[in-house]
């Protein structure tokens, strides 16, 4: 059995890493950190790099007849027995230079687009939106590729079409957009709305391919359809205990001033655990229980 130490670090995001295996093969391994504001929080939650990485492949699964991926094992004698359940082998790709996104929902950057230009990413969308609304039709908005610790930034289909030419671009979108489709619908039927995702997509033998994790709670805004009501923000399905603590009356913090945030409470890091295992559970009708590591 490897030890993770046995494969070269060639990147780190915020809460995962990706280790090189071989020369066709990378290990995507997720941590349970968990970022809110901008921060990694000192409060790791328990299990949820194993609960996005089982999404991960429920997903990878699901759409595997629309879009070839990269996932090539999750329980495999070349991964570490320390990342067991929340590290997956992978094909190395050539990673094409845009985050595909897809929205259905206007929320974020959208919401912020929209206010001052009535168009996301040169999308001309109708008077009359507000955080949160549902979207005529899904939209594809990519965006650049920011270095850690900088925000994307939303660009036109144009700006990809410069950065990848017309061919790949157009197919990157329209994959983008039947992907989103396809796991919204899913989500919707599981009483979760899918208001928007990112992709990244890489180039394999000329073929484009999905890579990355696909449509966890970190790479989209999963949100309860209970409580959808546009014209606020609407609660995160995972992340709102946290948000909610973290800028209540308990924490102390100060989300627009300059310290870190403080260490969660139990109780917050026990309920914002039970979250990823339900949205988990009910995304894929599996039991988190059943999941290896
Ligand atoms: C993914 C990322 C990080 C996790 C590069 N199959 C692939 N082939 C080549 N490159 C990548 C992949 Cl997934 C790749 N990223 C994003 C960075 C941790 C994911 F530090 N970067």
């Amino acid at each position: 059995m490897p030890s993770l130490d046995d494969y070269p670090k060639i990147a780190a995001g915020k809460v995962r890493e990706l280790h090189a295996v071989d020369d066709d093969h990378l290990l995507l391994v997720a941590s349970d950190r968990i970022s809110a504001y901008d921060f990694v929080l000192e409060s790791p939650i328990p299990d949820k790099g194993r609960i996005l990485t089982a999404m991960s492949v429920f997903w990878f699964e699901l759409l595997g007849d629309l879009v070839p991926n990269h996932l090539v094992a999750w329980d495999d004698d070349r991964i570490p027995a320390e990342v067991r359940g929340r590290a997956l082998i992978v094909k190395r790709l050539a990673m094409l230079p845009v985050e595909a996104v897809a929205r259905g929902y206007l929320a974020g950057s959208g919401t912020v687009d929209y206010t001052r230009t009535g168009k996301v990413c040169g999308i001309e969308l109708p008077d009359g939106l507000v955080e949160g609304s549902r979207l005529p039709e899904p939209i594809y908005t990519p965006a650049t590729k920011a270095p850690l610790g900088e925000h994307d930034e939303n660009i036109d289909f144009a700006a990809t079409v410069e950065e990848i030419g017309r061919e790949r671009a157009e197919q990157v979108r329209d994959l983008t957009l039947a992907v989103y489709r396809r796991a919204a619908e899913h989500a919707r039927g599981h009483g979760i709305i899918l208001a928007d995702t990112k992709f990244e997509f890489g180039v394999r033998d000329d073929v484009i391919v999905l890579g990355d994790e696909v449509l966890t709670p970190d790479s989209s805004r999963y949100w309860p359809e209970e409580t959808y009501a546009p014209g606020k923000a609407q609660p995160s399905f995972d992340k709102q205990y946290v948000r909610d603590w973290l800028t209540g009356p308990d924490s102390g913090w100060d989300r627009h001033g300059s310290t870190p945030p403080p260490p969660l409470p139990d109780d917050v890091v026990e309920s914002t655990r039970a979250r990823y295992v339900e949205a988990y559970e009910r995304i894929t009708g599996r039991k988190f229980a059943d999941w290896i590591g």
